[in-house]
């Protein structure tokens, strides 16, 4: 389906390094998806937004920028932190929580690995705003760089956030702020119980600490005469150790970080893409397997047939197998039909001859007891036909969903588990509903 699965591992054959390596490969991944005919229209439209976001990585590689957002909780101080490194108050801050509630972006500077790009984005906070936790990891899930940042022992949903990050392959630094709130003994503990919470996922060299934008101290002056004097003194950020390591990080990955992000992105959108081209083709298929199976249920239902012609292939059949061949995008001849539905019919007739007889008829006619009417018979045979013509659409949709093929499991096993997977009383019972609704209706 998606061509670019099969792209080589670049190699520096051509004289680039490796890291640009990946980097072009990871476009030609992203604009391979953009222009893949073999998606249908249907599924890129309600893909959109994944789509814009192709678009949006494919131009940031271009123009060489290498993403740090800042991540976390509500009020931790992400937008104080990227202005302390700013060194100007370009986001908006705020005590009240919740200040920043959409992405906000301000270019940094350049360095030889690119553009630095700083990311704002709106707190993750466990008691409301979901879709604000959704919109904050999805800018995440696209930055190169990841600053979490916490101002105390991680709570549940933190630590989980940061795992899910960390295990997802992504560079984080992990950054207690507001560390004027602590005496050095005290930060030191947190520190300590940082590390061996996160100990499996993430190296001790990337937990520190800052303050973004400490309280002011309060200085007591004494005067001349020997007065004394309060006031309040602002206090300059501290965040040296959070440049070193960003620039460690930088100097050791700033290219392959990027690289890896676009490479990580594609492969889950690919993933997400393949995923719902999945569910979008069965959804249409039983949609296509409904409409056959009334139409053959009601033929049924108004001139009854034997029970075991019910399997035998029929006209309609070999239309519904060619329009489901359709929608896995096979195109088959009526005498590729006739032969797929030969077989399917065979696989069920051995299957079901056992049942055939006895439970489903009586299943078929189970609340039918005294006095049938004419009608309520000729339902229940009808129930019988859009069952069977079920099976034979779920067989024949099993069948194009492998390729055309039954697999290693054969149509003896993919007719055994069909027959498995199915609440065969529910569907006979929607069936004869369907039926009678459908018959009264044509009558009155
Ligand atoms: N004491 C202290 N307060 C800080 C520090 N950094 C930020 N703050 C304060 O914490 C509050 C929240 O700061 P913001 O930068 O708006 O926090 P945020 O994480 O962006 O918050 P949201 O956008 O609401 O999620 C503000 O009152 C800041 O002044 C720090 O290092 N020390
Ligand atoms: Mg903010």
């Amino acid at each position: 389906m998606h061509g670019w699965r099969s792209h080589p591992r670049p190699t520096q054959k051509t004289g680039i390094t490796e890291s640009e390596g990946y980097l072009l490969e990871a476009n030609r991944h992203l604009q391979d998806l953009l222009l893949d005919t073999g998606i249908p229209a249907a599924i890129k439209a309600e893909l959109s937004a994944e789509f814009a976001e192709i678009e949006a990585v494919s131009k940031k590689l271009e123009r060489d920028e290498i993403h740090i957002a800042a991540f976390g909780r509500v009020g931790v101080g992400k937008s104080s932190l990227l202005n302390a490194l700013l060194q100007q108050d370009v986001f908006n801050t705020s005590a009240l929580h919740g200040e920043t509630r959409d992405e906000a972006r301000q270019s940094w500077h350049s360095t030889k690995q690119g553009h630095l790009v700083l990311i704002d984005t709106p707190g993750i906070d466990e008691l409301d705003g979901m879709a604000r936790e959704e919109m904050a990891k999805s800018i995440s899930r696209r930055a190169d760089v990841i600053l979490m940042v916490c101002e105390a022992d991680l709570t549940d949903s933190e630590f989980r956030a940061l795992h899910e990050l960390c295990k997802a392959g992504r560079a984080v630094l992990l950054v207690l702020n507001k560390s004027d709130h602590y005496s050095p003994a005290e930060l030191d503990l947190l520190l300590q119980r940082l590390a061996q919470r996160c100990e499996a996922f993430l190296p001790l060299d990337r937990i520190i600490t800052a303050a973004a934008k400490p309280r002011p101290e309060t200085v007591i002056r004494i005067s001349e005469d020997g007065s004394e004097e309060k006031f309040q003194r602002s206090r300059l950020s501290d965040i040296a150790s959070l440049k070193t390591h960003l620039w460690d990080l930088l100097e050791k990955n700033g290219k392959s970080l990027a690289a890896l992000n676009a490479a990580l992105f594609a492969s889950e959108l690919d993933q997400k893409v393949a995923s719902r081209i999945v569910v979008a083709r069965k959804s249409v298929a039983e949609r296509i397997i409904r409409n056959y199976c009334l139409g053959k249920g009601l033929v049924v239902a108004v001139n009854p047939v034997p029970i075991a012609d019910l399997l035998a292939a029929a006209g309609s059949d070999v239309a519904m197998v060619i329009h489901l061949g359709e929608v896995y995008g096979f195109s088959l001849s009526r005498t590729e039909a006739s032969k797929l539905l030969l077989t399917i019919s065979a696989q069920l007739l051995a299957l079901m001859s056992a049942y055939w007889g006895m439970n489903l008829v009586s299943s078929a006619l189970k609340t039918v007891s005294v006095g049938l009417s004419t009608a309520l018979t000729a339902a229940a045979q009808g129930a019988l036909a859009w069952y069977a013509t079920y099976l034979t659409g779920k067989m024949a949709e099993t069948w194009f969903s492998k390729g055309k093929s039954w697999g290693k499991t054969g149509p003896r096993d993919t007719a055994r588990s069909i027959l498995a997977s199915l609440d065969r009383e529910s569907l006979i019972s929607t069936a004869r509903n369907d039926i009678l609704t459908r018959i009264n209706s044509n009558r009155s």
